[in-house]
Order: C-alpha cells, then structure tokens, then sequence
C-alpha cells in the first residue's frame, strides 16, 4: 500500500455522515471509490483543470465531471451566459429560443443528426434511443457490447460497463428476464459474433447500439474496420446503426467519432457535454426516424425539464468556445504528451501497462495488452490499479477512481500540469 499522508478529514467526516443518509453515500456508485479503497474525497469546488476538496488539497482533474468539463471547469465564458440567463428564471416547461440555437448547432455538427430531441440525461437519451429503435423497425431485439454502458435503464443492464463493471456486478437484480431477453450481445470489436446474431434473429433485431470509441470499460477503440462493417452489416439486415456518443459527442471530435471515423449512423445519443456541466442529454438522428417522436409522431417520450434555458445556455458557450479554430488540435496534443508519457514511464518503471488516446480522451490498462473488448480489459491488475490510483491522489492527482472508466483533459490542462502528472506516475510507479 502507498502511504497515506494527505489529510482528508472533513471529507471522511462528510462521507461518513452521507453514508448514513445515501445509499454508498454517494448519488452514483463508481465515484464511491469502492474499487480502489479508500474514502471518495468530497469536493469543494472546481476551476480550470484543478479540484478543491473540503480540507484545502488541490488536485489535477482528469475527470472533468466524467466528461463535461471540457473547455475547463466553471469557464468565465459559461459562468457569465448562466448568470444571464439565470435572472429570467430555471425552467420553463415550454419552448424556449435557446433550444432552436443548441438544436441547430448539434444538427450543424454531428453528421447523423437532422432532428434532435433533448432530454435530461445520456441514460434518458438512449432509453428514448431504444424506444425510437424499436418503434421505427417493428422489431424488439437489440444488439449492444460487452462492457458498453448505454445508462442504467433496464434493457442495458446486460454486460455493463461503467459502474457495473467496477463493482463487478454482472447485471442488476430488479430487471425483469422478459426485457432483458430481447438484448444480445456480443464482443466489442468482433463483427462476427453480430453477423451470428444477425444470422440467428432474422427480421429480429431493431440494431445494434454501441460506444464508437469505448469509455466504460477504460478506454478501447474500434479496430480498423469496424465500424465500417457495423454499417454495412445493419443496412444488410434491414437494422438501424446508433453511436452512444454521450462520451465521445464535442469530445474525440467537433462531430464526435462519427465524424473522425467517417461512418454515419442512422441515430446518435449524446449528453455530458452539450450541457456544459448542467443535466442534459439528447438523441438524434435521420429526419423520417424522428418524425416518429410524438407530438411529430406516436413514439412517447417527454421531460419537464427538458430543454431549459440554464441548461441549454451551457450547451450553447461550451460549444461555442470548442468551434474556436485550433482547440481539437490542442486537446489532441496536451492529451498525447499524457498518454505516452504514462506509457514511457509505466516502461521506464518495469510495468506491463498498454493505453492509448484519442483528442481529449485517454486510458491505461495494467495489462500487457492489446485491448479489443471488455474481456481483454478484465484481465488487468486491479490491485495495482487501486495503488497507482492512490499514490496519484496522495500527489494531487485526481483519476477516475476504476479501472474501467476513461480519462478526460479539456482545454485548461497546461503542459506544465501532463508534467506534473507524469513526474507523480514515476513516483508511485517506481513504489508498486
Ligand atoms: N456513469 C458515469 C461514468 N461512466 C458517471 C459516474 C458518476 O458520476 O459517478
């Protein structure tokens, strides 16, 4: 074990009264620590790359509220639109010209989307996602992968990434084996196993869902081919393609993986980011799908709160401030020095790790690699994991706490802060 010498005892005296009032104490498993040990620190506030917890420590965040955070944390830009707005009032529960504004800057940038509905989260987005699948093909089955996380609602609760994953927790009592039998399933990265489905299911199967670049079971991306043969295989069989881009949306690109990968899927999810820190989720996708969204069509799917104003005016800055010319190639940049050089030290220190990045988006694994699916993720030394993690926040640096999450920098990690981060991994990596 890597000593402890950081002084957490607000946060442990804070943690232990939210145990008492919280299941885990906390309002979503994975940020409970339960996979590293050790207490969750309890945040005071954010600013730019940095997080303050409730005893004074500041740490390098490579969190960014699991993805939001990208242009920084509480960016004056944003913090000033929301002031603004603020002062008319928080919600609506009618249109709002905001709305118009963010719709037509997420239509403008994701090449599948023609119409969009908002929601309230990524999990809301892809229950709606599913809905609309199924509504439009007639068809009740749907294929997803191992280890993909596409939100806690009951038909994805098979095979789970994200905090299943980390718990390791295979699926969730409380979901009915009638629902979950119309979801299959199968590798990430093995375009074989879904022609089987395919094969198996015939005129079954509404389509397959997946995260283009994988997030919840730590960071994989598809293999050459991959996508291009999910596009191809779904169009064969009559299916429709969604990218579950709630992650990878504004993040691995201005247009998400579908546009860095150049495959277009027939409907895409999204969240975290298109609302700049606040609770929004949306799904979109080709004009005659979702003209079967009600009041358009007979598909129900609503939300009070759904398009706000605080929450769409975050949307909107943030993307905003990421259309600016030069701010992928920096994120790609800042981002490449971390990830090679965790990989250099991880090599320097006598350590099986493989990883990678893609923009602003990046993994570890305490594996010797390669990574193609959730079961090639699985077999990394979580041990190991829990100490780097650890030792990493004894130096002031905040990671996911699993190993079964990615990594996120934004626009206000500097080079001097990927240095700092890098010289405390040769510390603790020299240790375990
Ligand atoms: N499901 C998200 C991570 N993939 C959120 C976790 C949290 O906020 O605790």
């Amino acid at each position: 074990m890597v000593a402890t010498t950081l002084n957490t005892s607000k946060s442990e005296e804070i943690f232990a009264g939210a145990q008492k009032l919280m299941p885990g104490g906390v309002s979503s498993p994975v940020r409970a620590f339960k996979s590293v040990g050790g207490q969750p620190i309890v945040f005071d506030r954010v600013k730019g790359a940095y997080i303050w917890d409730v005893d004074g420590n500041q740490y390098i965040d490579y969190v960014g509220t699991w993805g939001p955070a990208i242009c920084g944390h509480a960016h004056p830009e944003v913090l000033n639109s929301l002031k603004e707005v603020l002062e008319k009032g928080t919600s609506f529960g009618a249109p709002c010209v905001l709305e118009n504004i963010l719709a037509e800057m997420v239509i403008d940038a994701v090449p599948s989307i023609e119409m969009v509905r908002f929601v309230n989260s990524g999990t809301e987005a892809c229950m709606a996602v599913l809905r609309l699948m199924r509504a439009f093909t007639g068809r009740d089955k749907v294929i997803k992968f191992e280890g993909c996380y596409h939100g806690h609602a009951d038909m994805f609760l098979v095979k789970a990434g994200s905090g299943v994953a980390t718990l390791g927790l295979p699926d969730s009592p409380g979901v009915p084996k009638s629902v979950t039998s119309n979801t299959l399933t199968a590798p990430y990265n093995d375009l074989e196993a879904v022609k089987q489905l395919f094969a198996d299911n015939p005129d079954q199967i509404s389509g397959v869902i997946l995260e283009p670049v994988v997030g919840n079971s730590g960071f994989i991306t598809p293999d050459a081919g991959f996508l291009e043969g999910l596009r191809m295989i779904t169009q064969e069989n009559g299916a429709l393609l969604v990218f579950d881009e709630v992650m990878t949306g504004f993040r691995i690109a201005y247009g998400g993986a579908q546009e860095k990968f150049n495959v277009t899927p027939d409907l895409t999810t999204l969240g975290k980011i298109i609302g700049g820190g606040l609770p929004v989720g949306a799904y979109g996708g080709r004009r005659d799908i979702m003209s079967m969204v009600a009041p358009s069509g007979p598909m129900y799917q609503a939300g009070t709160l759904s398009g706000n104003p605080l929450a769409m005016t975050a949307g909107i800055k943030t993307l905003e401030l990421l259309h600016k010319p030069g701010t992928y190639e920096q994120l790609d940049k800042i981002t490449k020095r971390l990830a090679n050089g965790l990989l250099a030290v991880a090599k320097e220190t006598g350590h099986a790790i493989c990883g990678g990045q893609l923009s602003a988006m990046f993994g570890i694994f305490f594996n010797q690699g390669p990574v193609h699916n959730y079961d090639d993720a699985k077999k990394s030394d979580l041990t190991k994991f829990s100490k780097f993690h650890r030792g990493m926040l004894e130096r002031g640096i905040y990671l996911a706490p699993s190993q079964f999450e990615a990594g996120f920098t934004s626009l206000a990690h500097t080079e001097e802060d990927i240095d700092k981060t890098l010289a405390a991994a040769k510390e603790v990596m020299s240790m375990i």
